[in-house]
């Protein structure tokens, strides 16, 4: 092994193979449901030098995890505890490489922090819109890899919508100079496409052509309060209406989720969350002008009151009121982790069947765990809710996932497929929902992925056990 790690050394350098010390922020899931042991924690800084690295480990048949900003919701960045993998951590890999603004790209290295990419297109004044609330932390490379999804679906569309080319070293350790800007390019299979999503199964994403938009003119933020999420359906119909594509954030938030961001950041003052059972950040962005959209944005609010859809609601009047408006809802993963674990569903139903879906499931957990708290908010014009279960008041939160995960997780998922959802919206399958999916996906489409996978990693040294096992 020593002549393996020597053989890392040579090729990214001394300071970027490490093998002792705290390398916990590598090794440990940050929700802290797993811990891992790499054998090397190496960190190319060129794609050249991850293409070498693959080769030396399918030399080896040394397996690798590839990591961004180990922000997974599925344990799906970190090593296995058997102390034989290497974790391939593309944070070096931070370069913008170029913008090109009549073509509306700009690409990026796999390592770029998305708050990063998301700046840099701010400042030659374009807007790249994925926005997630780990921003500061997670990497292109990692949101295309779970093709990440996020606040501004609505209007854009998830991580894959956003990339036009890759650059990828393959499983065997090819580069693939696939990093065009083309809109149009009907050449034969999508490879993109397979990488996209694949969760480091398949090969490595080393950098990234991206879309970028123009920035809006105007954009405009409101909180309102509903009694039903049949309420908030029916807000989100007449958005679509009145708003057209101009609507590019619908956020749902239950009143359970909220009062624990108000218990946890009582300074973030949440607005009328006491009121009704659910709360909706709407927000809408112009291209025209301030006046437009803020005519259009009135007249919605206006006539969602009057139709008593929504009881009541605030506008934002500044960008700080609208910032602080989105930190309460970004808030609410890390509300939740201060008060303990929680059982995670992060899951996607038609709009037009989430209100019965969330009735019927509510109860049966209710029914079955008398005092289950249900933290339900999400991306409700997406149609992906963030449907988590936490311990009842007083109750040990790792004690009630052990006793209750798998129960809880069965009656939720099974409900998810009556209503034909899907049981992973935007997170990805990593470890955590690798065995589960087995009993939810359909088996043609397991093969076809088993395929997929045999003919691109042939021997299985890409992130295994993630996503498909059973090769
Ligand atoms: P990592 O966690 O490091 O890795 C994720 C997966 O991609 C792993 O399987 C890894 O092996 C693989 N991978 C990473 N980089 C590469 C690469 N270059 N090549 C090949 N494979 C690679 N997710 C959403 O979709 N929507 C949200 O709204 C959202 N909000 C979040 C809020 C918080 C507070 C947190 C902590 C997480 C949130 N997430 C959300 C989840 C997470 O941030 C995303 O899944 C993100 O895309 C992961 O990026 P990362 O760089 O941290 O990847
Ligand atoms: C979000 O939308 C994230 O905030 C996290 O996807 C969801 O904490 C969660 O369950
Ligand atoms: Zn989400």
């Amino acid at each position: 092994m020593n002549e393996f790690l020597n053989k890392l050394t040579a090729i990214v350098g001394p300071a970027h193979v490490q093998t002792n010390g705290d390398l916990t922020k590598f090794e440990e899931d940050w929700r802290k449901r797993a811990k891992g042991k790499a054998l090397a924690v190496v960190s190319p800084g060129t794609t050249e030098e991850v293409s070498l690295v693959i080769k030396a480990c399918l030399q080896e048949r040394v397996s690798i995890v590839p990591q961004g900003g180990n922000t997974s919701m599925v344990v799906g960045s970190i090593p296995n505890n058997t102390g034989t993998q290497v974790l391939l951590s593309l944070q070096r890999m931070n370069k913008v490489r170029a913008i090109d603004a009549a073509n509306l790209t700009m690409s990026v290295e796999s390592g770029c922090v998305l708050q990063q990419v998301q700046q840099c297109a701010e400042k030659e004044g374009y807007l790249f819109p994925l926005s997630l609330g780990s921003q500061g932390s997670c990497t292109i490379g990692g949101n295309l890899s779970t093709n990440a999804g996020g606040t501004q679906v609505v209007r854009y569309g998830n991580a894959r919508e956003l990339c036009l080319g890759l650059e990828v070293v393959t499983a065997t350790g090819e580069i693939w100079h696939g990093l065009t800007g083309l809109r149009k390019d009907n050449t034969g299979y999508d490879l993109k496409n397979l990488y996209i999503g694949s969760e480091g199964t398949l090969g490595i994403i080393t950098a990234a052509t991206l879309k970028l938009y123009p920035l809006p003119a105007a954009k405009l933020t409101a909180w309102a309060s509903v009694k039903t999420i049949q309420q908030a359906v029916e807000l989100l119909g007449l958005a679509h209406k009145m708003l057209g594509p101009a609507l590019s954030g619908f956020e749902m938030m239950g009143q359970f989720a909220l009062s624990l961001v108000n218990k946890h950041f009582p300074q973030m003052n949440v607005p009328l969350w006491r009121e009704n059972p659910y709360c909706i950040l709407l927000e809408a962005s112009d291209n025209e002008s301030e006046s437009h959209a803020r005519e259009q944005f009135e007249g919605l609010m206006q006539k969602a009151i009057e139709s008593e859809i929504i009881s009541d609601a605030v506008i934002a009047e500044s960008l700080s009121q609208a910032k602080a408006l989105w930190l309460i809802r970004e808030n609410i993963t890390m509300a939740q982790a201060t008060e303990g674990l929680n059982i995670k569903h992060d899951i996607s139903l038609p709009v037009s069947k989430i209100a019965a879906f969330v009735d019927e499931t509510d109860s049966k957990i209710t029914q079955k765990i008398q005092g289950a708290q249900i933290v339900n908010f999400g991306h409700l014009g997406d149609g992906n809710l963030h449907y988590n279960v936490q311990a009842p008041q007083g109750v040990d939160s790792k004690t009630f996932l052990q006793k209750y995960e798998h129960d809880i997780n069965t009656l939720v998922y099974d409900n998810v497929i009556k209503y034909a959802g899907s049981i992973s919206a935007e997170h990805g399958v990593g470890s955590l929902k690798v065995d589960t999916l087995k009993d939810y996906k359909d088996p043609t489409a397991l093969a076809l992925m088993r395929s997929i996978k045999k003919a691109l990693d042939p021997h299985n040294i890409m992130n295994p056990g993630r996503v498909i096992n059973e090769l």
